[in-house]
């Protein structure tokens, strides 16, 4: 039996692939593990069928025989471990550096950009909107400009494509639109590099396909 993961019946993303349920869809494609999905309504994912698999009642979650998970971080990184070489290096320095950024990637980066995206959507009409919207955006051009100092002109964080560089994407994915990104032009390339991979367009097409077809039923 393929693992089993969980994500929106009808994602409010539109199928853009922004739901934390892409980081393991693209996941299991690099590594070239076939899966199944759950796709759950928001009021399914409160009921306690799911509170059992993630007790906060969100997506994504990950079963695979007696293993339940939920924290797409953690799943990405249960995946890398389940296929050696796949995600992350096998030298331990490199993999332990690997699983850093990983880290990084959704302690660091991911906060602030979160953050901007909910107040665009639910904070609009605050008197203190601007102010908040200025104050994140200084945040998010500051790791930007970090983050792209060090990647430089490399293709990617640390040597080979790994489970970092499929996190940091996903997360600075977030930011398109904003025009946050393309003020870092090798950040901006670096997630087009990554689009550009053939595990990552698999999953972008699949959950996709969920929404469309949810959109046409
Ligand atoms: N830390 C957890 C993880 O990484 O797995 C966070 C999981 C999470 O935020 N899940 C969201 C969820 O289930 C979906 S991905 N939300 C429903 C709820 O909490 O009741 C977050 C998300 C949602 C929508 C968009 N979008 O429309 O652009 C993007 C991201």
């Amino acid at each position: 039996m393929p693992p089993v993961i969980t994500a929106f019946e009808r994602s409010p993303d539109r199928g853009r692939g922004l739901a934390r349920d892409m980081r393991v869809r693209w996941a299991l494609e690099e590594v070239g593990q076939p899966y199944d999905v759950r796709l759950l309504s928001f009021e399914a994912m409160k009921q306690p069928a799911h509170e059992a698999r993630n007790p906060f009642g969100q997506i994504p979650t990950y079963e695979d025989g007696d293993l339940t998970l939920f924290e797409s971080g953690a799943i990405v990184l249960h995946i890398a471990e389940r296929h050696p070489g796949g995600l992350l290096p096998t030298e331990a320095n490199a993999r332990t550096r690997g699983i850093m950024w990983m880290f990084a990637a959704l302690n660091t980066i991911e906060p602030p950009i979160f953050d901007y995206s909910l107040v665009k959507i639910l904070e609009r009409d605050q008197p203190w909107f601007e102010a908040r919207l200025a104050a994140l955006e200084t945040m998010i051009r500051r790791r930007l400009e970090s983050l792209s100092r060090h990647l430089g002109d490399a293709d990617w964080l640390d040597g080979d494509f790994s489970a970092a560089d499929l996190l940091l994407v996903t997360v600075l994915r977030r930011l398109l639109g904003s025009g946050l990104l393309e003020e870092t032009p090798n950040l901006a390339a670096y997630v087009a590099r990554a689009e550009a991979r053939p595990a990552y367009r698999r999953a972008f097409a699949d959950q996709l396909a969920v929404f469309e077809a949810a959109s046409a039923g």
